[in-house]
């Protein structure tokens, strides 16, 4: 496959759909449906619901061009001692593994060979092995997608660009509770001349894969 150009800011992104990876980071039931983690801290989830659909046809492009995909959960063991992780919610015990509410939305569900991982903080690559696993495939650019804006996909665009790999973030396909900070989010990655990642979105992402 041929070197592709999508058009982002602050100037077009380029990649290989061979060496990159599309990652949708914790799409799961805590974070994005009614009595989840999201919603027991006080917070909206529609404007997390609002990306599952651009996720979703993200989803398809890539499984249709063979791309590696990885998705992302955060969870914790039972009894972190953090407010309200833990504590009992209609989908179970609130941000730990093995709940219903830790489950990725099922529109977004994994499919055989994508990869699935399990991560105790916020940056994808902190205590996993995501870097081997992307190493191991060449992968040398991500495709961003996921929630929410500021913490896990800005933590992990943050990580992935100190090893060395170029990540595009998808507006419409990431997606946080506060509109101020999915603005300033997004802002802070590609300001300075794209200083750790560009931004673009589904339908430019989608131009660049399918031409
Ligand atoms: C948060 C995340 N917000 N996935 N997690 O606690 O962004």
């Amino acid at each position: 496959m041929a070197q592709r150009s999508m058009q982002a800011e602050p100037y077009e992104y380029t990649f290989d759909p061979k060496t990159t990876a599309l990652v949708v980071i914790d799409m799961q039931r805590d974070f994005v449906e009614p009595g989840g983690f999201g919603e027991a801290l006080g917070n909206d989830v529609s404007p997390l619901q609002a990306v599952i659909a651009p996720c979703r046809r993200m989803l398809d492009v890539a499984r249709t061009m063979g791309m590696l995909v990885i998705h992302t959960r955060e969870g914790h063991a039972p009894g972190r001692g953090k407010i309200t992780i833990g504590d009992e919610g209609p989908m179970g015990r609130l941000l730990v593994r093995g709940q219903r509410g830790h489950e990725i939305v099922p529109e977004l569900a994994p499919v055989a060979g994508e990869v699935v991982v399990d991560k105790p903080g916020k940056g994808a690559f902190f205590a996993t092995d995501l870097d081997h696993i992307l190493r191991n495939r060449g992968i040398k650019s991500l495709i961003v997608c996921g929630v929410t804006t500021e913490v896990c996909v800005n933590t992990t665009v943050r990580e992935a660009n100190d090893r060395g790999y170029e990540c595009v973030v998808l507006q419409d396909c990431v997606g946080s509770y506060f509109p101020q900070f999915q603005k300033a989010a997004l802002d802070m990655i590609k300001a300075q001349g794209a200083i750790f990642g560009w931004v673009s979105d589904s339908t430019r992402a989608v131009i660049a894969l399918r031409n």
